[in-house]
């Protein structure tokens, strides 16, 4: 009788798991796939803009993403799309490294039938129609509204000696933020950039970058750092040199991004004027993908919202309330 009981009890749980399996297997069949292409994580930027797209694309949410990280290099992004492509996901998204080059894994994933989603910076492809939809930022907005800043806060009428740490050259964001910063400069007379280099939008980069610059250049009134990582980096580089920023310093700092790092150097008065670029792409491309699903055609180019912020008014509350 004891044999009799154990062999039922041993049956009930396979079958158990059996079912368990077959539930996974069922369910597993009805999650949308989504290979998404990230640039990688050279910033909190970054960061906060993997976590948006993790967040959205859960299997609560009935998806299963597949992220590969690129380490800034485009051949690996190339890579990543014919993977998604040979694993024939349901839709590809790309955060593009650099706005050239893209034409030829598009045209594989449009022979392919797999829809194709820019997010955060452009691209620049023969035809728009190898891709479905765009979300991100207008950068040369974004700096046009700190050039619009330094007008109105440092003069136009002035020598301000300027340095520029720009961000991964060839992307969007740097092409933007740069384009910017000259047309401020041909505008402006009295404005002069003494120095220009790339600190590839990291924290490493730009304090090695400025640790160079410092040596060369005793004045410095503004430092023009196109995303808070460098700014960052920078900002240790003139600790190290004993040099002064800030609201009560001899250089103006401006950056970009707006991340919790950077508003909080903005809090305490380091950082003078910081440009929002908004990271959180997740629940925006989410939302199209549902739509195309849904056989709707969504806007193609969506723009998200950002906001500036002024070490002179932004507060401890404005800080606390921020997502990311
Ligand atoms: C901007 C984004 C840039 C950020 C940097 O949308 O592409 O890349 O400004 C990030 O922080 O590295």
């Amino acid at each position: 009788m004891k044999k009799m009981l154990m062999v039922v009890g041993i049956l009930a749980v396979a079958f158990v798991a059996h079912v368990a399996q077959e539930m996974r297997y069922a369910q597993a069949a009805t999650l949308t796939v989504v290979g998404f292409s990230q640039v990688g994580s050279e910033s909190d930027w970054r960061i906060a803009n993997t976590q948006s797209m993790r967040r959205a694309f859960s299997e609560a949410n009935g998806f299963k993403l597949i992220i590969k990280d690129a380490q800034q290099r485009q051949d690996r992004q190339v890579a990543a799309i014919r993977d998604f492509i040979a694993q024939k996901v349901d839709f590809i998204v790309i955060a593009p490294v650099t706005e050239g080059g893209w034409d030829g894994a598009l045209n594989e994933a449009k022979a392919a039938g797999i829809p194709v989603i820019i997010v955060d910076r452009r691209i620049a492809v023969a035809s728009d129609d190898l891709y479905s939809n765009w979300v991100g930022s207008d950068f040369r907005r974004e700096g046009d509204i700190a050039v619009e800043w330094m007008e109105q806060n440092l003069g136009t009428d002035k020598e301000l000696l300027i340095v520029h740490l720009q961000g991964s050259m060839g992307s969007s964001a740097q092409i933007g933020r740069t384009d910017a910063l000259d047309a401020g400069v041909d505008k402006n007379s009295g404005w002069k950039v003494v120095a220009r280099d790339s600190g590839a939008f990291s924290q490493a980069k730009g304090k090695e970058v400025m640790e160079r610059i410092l040596r060369q250049h005793p004045r410095i009134d503004v430092l023009y750092a196109e995303n808070d990582d460098m700014a960052i980096g920078a900002m240790a580089a003139m600790d190290e040199a004993g040099r002064t920023y800030g609201l009560n310093g001899d250089t103006v700092i401006i950056s970009f991004d707006a991340t919790r790092a950077g508003l909080t150097a903005t809090l305490k008065g380091k950082i003078h004027f910081n440009m929002e670029c908004n990271p959180l792409h997740g629940p925006r491309v989410k939302e199209i993908i549902q739509r195309l699903k849904n056989g709707e055609r969504p806007e193609k180019y969506i723009y998200v919202d950002e906001a500036a912020f002024d070490a002179r008014t932004f507060t401890q509350a404005e800080l606390d309330a921020r997502e990311y």
